[in-house]
């Protein structure tokens, strides 16, 4: 489906009527429901795209064209819903854990381009990336009374790497600090969930969902699926890596700024009761999300947070189809 294409929304503010075209790899139209998309494009094929409507990853694809997030067949495209897949963003608050509605705000609120990105702390020169940014609107400060600029940089590296890098800083003017958990709530498309390992998670403490946040410790292999999972890891090492043999796929998550690693799979009885997601969308969807919840993060006023999530897709290098996590894990 061709997306139509729109002028460079930063262009054309009410004081700069010339449009100047977007960079070089960044296009903004028009997605589903109209709402303002923008797609990345690397020159060597891959790509990604990222809806204003909560500052939502929805699409990464390799440079064979091949997707690699999930999204479901049921996603509501319409405020106040967050999209079910992709990669919504968790902030303030993850899951129902506070006062405001599970997951936060940040995911069903209408970001912008950001007309003055600050600096970026990394070399991005050989990147296609796009700048979004969130400010509390006067309804949210009824909400969340606290101010804010939480900065989202979009990345699409030349190897095809995703990055998304988020810098939130507190802009309080009455002096006060602020408390916040967060979560890159990333959907991984996996192609049979029964087949899918998750390396790097061996022998950790978690918190399980299931048992009113129960804290336990995972046992010494591989975690594999067989059933509903909703487990919150703690401490856990920057690199993780999902396994999909049947795809001879791994994906890699390196972060940063992100002590914990919620994974969840709804199985069959939560998928039923979602009715924006497919009864049998379970099997070929993962979630693996790089967050901090075990320590909720404190920013004084003019304080700023840093939270980076780099998301790699790489071959299987074993021909049985076999990744060895061990060289994945240790490796660069
Ligand atoms: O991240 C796992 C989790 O917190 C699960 O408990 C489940 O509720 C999932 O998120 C989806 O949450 P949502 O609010 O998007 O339906």
């Amino acid at each position: 489906m061709s997306s139509e294409k729109v002028p460079n929304p930063i262009a054309t503010t009410a004081a700069n009527t010339k449009t100047t075209p977007p960079p070089h790899g960044v296009e903004f139209v028009k997605g589903v429901n109209g709402l303002d998309k923008v797609v990345l494009r690397d020159p060597r094929g891959s790509l990604a795209e990222v809806y204003l409507y909560g500052g939502h990853v929805t699409s990464w694809k390799n440079d064979q064209g091949e997707e690699l997030l999930f999204v479901s067949n049921k996603a509501i495209f319409k405020p106040p819903k967050a999209i079910r897949g992709g990669i919504p963003i968790c902030f303030p608050q993850f899951s129902n854990l506070g006062s405001l509605d599970a997951h936060g705000f940040a995911r069903n609120r209408f970001w912008s381009i950001d007309p003055d990105p600050s600096p970026f702390p990394t070399n991005t020169s050989n990147k296609v990336f796009v700048d979004l940014i969130l400010k509390p609107t006067e309804e949210d400060i009824k909400t969340w009374p606290h101010s804010y600029e939480f900065r989202l940089r979009v990345a699409l590296g030349p190897g095809g790497d995703l990055m998304l890098t988020s810098r939130i800083r507190n802009t309080n003017s009455d002096g006060k600090p602020f408390t916040f958990t967060f979560a890159y709530h990333t959907y991984f498309s996996v192609s049979d969930i029964s087949e899918v390992r998750v390396e790097g998670l061996e022998t950790l403490d978690y918190l399980d969902n299931m048992q009113n946040r129960k804290r336990c410790t995972e046992q010494g292999d591989a975690i594999t699926f067989e059933s509903e999972v909703d487990k919150i890891y703690l401490s856990t090492p920057t690199k993780i890596a999902i396994l999909d043999h049947e795809k001879k796929r791994t994906f890699v998550i390196r972060k940063d700024g992100l002590p914990d690693a919620v994974v969840w799979n709804p199985w069959d009885k939560k998928a039923k009761a979602m009715a924006d997601f497919g009864d049998d969308e379970y099997k070929h969807m993962l979630c693996v999300e790089a967050a901090a919840i075990e320590r909720p993060i404190t920013l004084k006023p003019g304080e700023e947070w840093r939270g980076r999530q780099e998301l790699s897709a790489v071959p299987s290098s074993y021909c049985s189809g076999q990744l060895d996590p061990r060289k994945v894990l240790q490796g660069s």
